[in-house]
Formats: structure tokens, sequence, C-alpha cells
């Protein structure tokens, strides 16, 4: 039986190790691999003074030509982190019924092994949003195209997204400053299906609960909607935040308080928003060069100034009426993403 909670512990000790190099250099995770090396530190205390090792006889272990087996097939991180989370998991519910025998040495307490697979679980779920957000963020480049139907000029919202999908756009916004929730909230899930089934990323403009009920990929938020840490509190984590700012300083701000991206604008003149207030290719190039985040720039930008944009870094380019207006939307975000990849 000391064989068993040896090579358990042994186990827990092995996957928790695996999920800590994927928070370490993987996500750059600073609090999250530390939290599994504290972790799997305590869990190699239950085994120390105790006559474990020499009960671990690997050359009777049946299990042991299999070794190595179970990790051919990974598919890729998200994979490794739920195998190696499972393994955790399982070696603790050995832990603990195990744990429940006589024989066992007195400081082996099951509920601390049961509070400690609690703890894998909400570990996992941690890592995995984190992975999952990660993998969103890196489809924000190129092309953005936010859907209002105010610039619409009756043109149906998915049936332009999927053009502006088609000619090349990877995120889609619904900014919709008018309708009622309801109607907003029927667009956005309509936009998020077409969004996934194509594979652009899905984003809400402003609302908190329309992007929480259209199950969106994120949250547009500008300097005078929610505050972010409130966003984040209710978002699950593999949804991400953007935020609108227009100086350096605000883009600071936004990444300091988590923001997954930063929207600069607005960097021409624009007639779509009234209440803009400019930012220019200057600033959009001082925050490009300050904040580690992806950079989408925002206001007035077309197939004929877009060069301009991308010469200072850029990482996308947000647009609504460049593409919105156009008589074939598929053929106007074709020219913007061919004109953006010119050098
Ligand atoms: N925020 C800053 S400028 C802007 C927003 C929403 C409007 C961008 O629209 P257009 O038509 O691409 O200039
Ligand atoms: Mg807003």
């Amino acid at each position: 039986m000391l064989r068993v909670m040896d090579a358990n512990l042994n186990r827990a000790g092995e996957g928790l190790r695996v999920l800590e190099e994927v928070a370490r250099f993987v996500l750059n995770d600073r609090d999250l691999s530390r939290e599994l090396k504290e972790f799997r530190h305590q869990l190699s205390q239950w085994g120390q003074g105790l006559p474990l090792l020499w009960a671990r006889a690997i050359e009777k272990d049946v299990g042991a030509p299999m070794l190595g087996a179970s990790l051919r097939g990974r598919e890729g991180f998200v994979d490794l982190v739920r195998a190696n989370a499972r393994r955790v998991q399982e070696s603790l519910r050995v832990l603990e019924e195990f744990g429940q025998l006589p024989g066992v040495p007195s400081r082996m307490v099951p509920a601390q092994f049961e509070q400690m697979r609690f703890r894998a679980y909400d570990l996992e779920q941690r890592l995995l949003g984190k992975l999952s957000r990660e993998e969103k963020v890196s489809k924000l480049k190129g092309l953005y195209v936010i859907i209002d139907p105010q610039a619409l000029k009756g043109k149906n919202e998915v049936e332009v997204a999927r053009q502006a999908i088609t000619g090349g756009g990877g995120v889609i916004q619904l900014r919709d400053k008018l309708r009622d929730k309801k109607e907003v909230l029927a667009t956005a899930q309509a936009l998020r299906e077409v969004c996934a089934e194509m594979g652009a990323l899905f984003i809400v403009n402003d609302h908190l609960d329309v992007a929480l009920a259209s199950a969106a990929d994120g949250l547009h938020l500008g300097q005078k909607d929610l505050p972010l840490a409130s966003a984040r509190s209710y978002l699950p984590l593999d949804k991400i935040i953007g935020c609108s700012t227009a100086t350096l300083e605000e883009a600071l701000r936004a990444q300091a308080e988590g923001a997954d991206y930063v929207g600069v604008g607005s960097i021409f003149p624009t007639t779509t928003k009234e209440d803009t207030r400019p930012a220019g290719l200057e600033t959009l190039q001082k925050v490009k060069e300050a904040v580690s985040i992806p950079v989408v720039a925002i206001g007035g930008i077309n197939a004929g100034n877009v060069a301009q944009v991308r010469a200072v870094g850029a990482d996308a380019v947000a647009v609504i009426s460049a593409i919105l207006a156009a008589e074939d939307v598929a053929a106007a975000a074709r020219r913007m993403t061919a004109a953006m990849s010119k050098e």
C-alpha cells in the first residue's frame, strides 16, 4: 500500500511539474507558475521522512513498460494541460482513497488530498483559460472590421460580416449605440455564429451583458465604460478585453489594468464618431513602442492611408466606413488587406 501512496505522490508531482513549465515558459505567468511550484513542494513534503521511496519497485510495476506511451499524440498545449491536470487529479483521488486505509502514516490526512484535488481543478481552469485567451490575442492582427448598423446603410450585419471575413478580416466587432439590448443581443448571437464558423474573432463593444450572453470572444471598452477590472471579474478567463485610448498614458494604464489589446485613435479625421479625440500617427508609434500588447489603430483609416499606419507598427487596423460603405464589402476588405501587407 505504501507503494500506491508513493507512486501516486510521484505521479501527481510529475503532472504538476509539466503544468508549471507551461505556466512559466508558454504563458510567462509568474503567479501561476509560483502557485504550481508551491503546490508541488507541498506534495513532495508528504513523502519526506517516510519509508516510501524504498517501497517503490518500478521493475515490479506492470504499468512501467507503458511509461511514455500516453505522451504521444498531444495536439497542443491545451491537450498537454488537460492530460497532466487529469493525472494530478487522479493521483490525488487515489491518495485520498488509500489514505483512509489502516497503516497509512497518520499525517497523510485524506481530507487534505481532497482539498488539493479541488485546487488542481482550479489551477487547470486558470491555465486553460489563459491559454485560450493567448490564442485569441494572437489573432489580433490585420483587418479588424467594426459592424455599426448606423454605417450599414440598410445592409444586413451578418452578410456584411461574412463578406468582410471573406475579404481577409480576422476580427469582427459589433458596435451598436442605438438599438435596444434585446435586438443588439440577437445580432450579436448571429455574428458570433458566423465568426465561429469562419474562424474570426467576435468582440462586443460597450456591453458586458451582451458579450456574456452571446458567448463573444471578447469585450471592447472605452474610457467612459465599465472599469476594466469589473468587466474582467465577470468575464470567463478565456475572454479578451480591449480598451480604447487616445494618449500614451491611457494606453499604459490600460495595459497595467490588464487589457489584452489597446485601440488607439482617432488616427485620421473621421465623421463616423462625433466625440473622438485626435491621437495621430505619432501617438500610435509611441504607444506601439511602449506597450507589449497588440495595438489596434482606429479612425479614418482606408486603403489609401493604411500603409502609413502599418509603417509605425500597428498590429491591426479597425475600420468602419471604408469597409461598410463600400458597394462590394469583400473587395474593399481585400484591397485593405493587400494595402496593409505592402511595405
Ligand atoms: N473610435 C475612434 S474613431 C472611431 C471610433 C469608433 C470611428 C472609426 O470609424 P471610421 O469610419 O473607420 O473612421
Ligand atoms: Mg464604448
